[in-house]
């Protein structure tokens, strides 16, 4: 039993606990000596064996192949911005959290239909800012209303995994879920800093399960006759990933944002999605992995905790079909992690692990961000500052920035206060 099974039978235990229980498998490896020899493939070599020396190079052609093998083999290609797509701003508070925060609430009809699919992003920006303000955005697991206990915010109608510690019943949000997940989300210290911070219930863009693909916005994109994405496109965390890029189309519209200073971040599964979106979309100026393991910042070919083949077993929609392909067979994987997180050279990114998080493969994270770092030196951009892994709750950072925190599988004041200094170094310069 790892970790975090055993945490299962502890009441009160997280809220990822809760949240989903796959099988364990009974066979992940949890010991450093079992990691099988690997190579990693060189992000700065080209498809056809020629060596990556300039940024030019780089730009126009090895990352544009590295990001098509990822939409291809691993996520899942995407739609673009849908053109009918409309915004509302449904709500404005000027005295919210007892006048700290403007509070605000925008709808994204991305059909412009109001009866079509949507998404609602919830933003608390700083009460007394003077212009557009930098900005934190991220999915949460269980709506907006999650996030703080305001009264105010509007209570989440969509599909929930049911969860009466969060106040989920038959899936549905009730009075009781108000701020269950409000210690993930630092809005005092977040606000205190000078950003805004923006929230999206992932569920409005595609609901976690596994439904053929019938609900969410994959069927808005369906060619005529098409019941399903085909095996090179966009699975859910492609659509969550879509669905943050549909919020930066926002914010180019709302003055009180900095949309040029707007930082990614997610955890878990989310922590995989949010990587995904900065990937692809390069008008996010930084990007936050917070303990994503498994097709997030973990290296699969170290097949330490999570896996491939138990990634797709447990959540068959997380990923394109193609991803399939390589269960129990990493090694044919025509890229790696640590080639997604240079996707965001020479833009800054910080990658977080969990000491107690092991399921996500902590070492495999910071290798993944360190084997990045010759796109970045190529850039020009810097590296992570740290030749070893560094030691428990001793942060490293320049263009990458890496901890590892004690504790589980979870995102704290801790991390925060990691991700508001490294936002502070690269956006207040
Ligand atoms: C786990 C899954 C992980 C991680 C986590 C989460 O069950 O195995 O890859 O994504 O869920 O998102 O909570």
């Amino acid at each position: 039993m790892n970790v975090r099974t055993a945490l299962h039978l502890v009441p009160l235990a997280g809220l990822m606990l809760a949240l989903q229980t796959p099988a364990r498998s009974q066979d992940a490896n949890y010991d450093e000596s079992k990691v099988p020899k690997y190579t990693l493939p060189d992000p700065l070599v080209l498809a056809g064996g020629d060596r990556v020396t300039d940024a030019e190079t780089w730009r126009t052609k090895r990352r544009p192949e590295i990001l098509a093998l990822f939409e291809a083999e691993v996520y899942g290609r995407s739609p673009g911005r849908p053109k009918a797509m409309t915004f509302k701003v449904s709500s404005v508070d000027n005295e919210a959290l007892g006048g700290k925060a403007t509070r605000k609430e925008v709808s994204v009809y991305f059909s412009g239909e109001e009866d079509g699919p949507k998404m609602d992003i919830l933003i608390y920006q700083p009460a007394k800012a003077k212009g557009p303000v930098p900005a934190f955005l991220g999915l949460s697991f269980y709506g907006n209303h999650s996030i703080n206990s305001d009264p105010a915010i509007t209570l989440s109608t969509q599909w929930m995994r049911s969860n009466s510690k969060m106040g989920i019943v038959d899936n549905r949000a009730t009075e009781a879920s108000r701020g269950t997940g409000s210690s993930r989300w630092a809005v005092d210290m977040i606000l205190n800093r000078g950003y805004a911070l923006a929230t999206i219930y992932y569920g409005d863009i595609d609901p976690d399960f596994d439904d053929g693909f019938q609900n969410g916005v994959h069927p808005l994109f369906y060619r005529e006759g098409q019941t399903k994405p085909a095996p090179d496109e966009w699975g859910s965390i492609s659509a969550w990933a879509w669905g943050l890029s549909r919020a930066l189309d926002y914010f180019q519209t709302d003055d009180d944002i900095d949309h040029q200073r707007v930082a990614v971040l997610g955890h878990s599964r989310l922590g995989k999605t949010s990587l995904w979106a900065g990937a692809q979309d390069e008008r996010f100026a930084l990007v936050i992995s917070n303990n994503s393991g498994c097709g997030g910042a973990a290296l699969s070919r170290r097949r330490f905790g999570e896996k491939v083949k138990r990634i797709n077993t447990s959540f068959p929609h997380w990923f394109c079909d193609n991803f399939n392909k390589y269960n129990d067979n990493e090694d044919a994987l025509p890229v790696d992690q640590h080639m997604l997180i240079a996707l965001s050279a020479p833009r800054p990114i910080y990658v977080a692990s969990a000491e107690e998080d092991r399921w996500a493969d902590p070492r495999g994270e910071f290798l993944a961000a360190k084997n990045a770092e010759p796109v970045y030196r190529l850039l020009g951009a810097g590296g992570l500052p740290a030749e070893k892994m560094p030691g428990i709750n001793q942060p490293a950072a320049d263009i990458i920035g890496y901890h590892i925190r004690s504790g589980r599988h979870d995102v704290t004041d801790y991390d925060w206060a990691q991700y508001l200094d490294f936002a502070d170094k690269h956006f207040r310069k």
